[in-house]
């Protein structure tokens, strides 16, 4: 089964950073940082929110305001 850290080596190109941490016995806090095309972006956060075990996903986005 696939887990968060292959999606996160699939999409290596446009991670610029990961934290993890480790909330309690049974849960973690996976904060990712993305940079790159907006579909790509969508797409990684989609993988991640498929995974079973991962209960909460939120997606926030931001841009420097060229090519909007
Ligand atoms: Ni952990």
């Amino acid at each position: 089964m696939e887990n968060i850290t292959e999606i996160q080596h699939e999409y290596g190109g446009i991670i610029q950073s990961s934290l993890h941490v480790h909330l309690d016995h049974d849960n973690c806090l996976e904060v990712v940082v993305l940079r790159g095309d907006g579909q790509d972006v969508k797409k990684a956060a989609e993988r991640m929110m498929a995974l079973k075990g991962v209960k909460h996903v939120k997606l926030t986005t931001t841009s420097i305001g060229k090519e909007l």
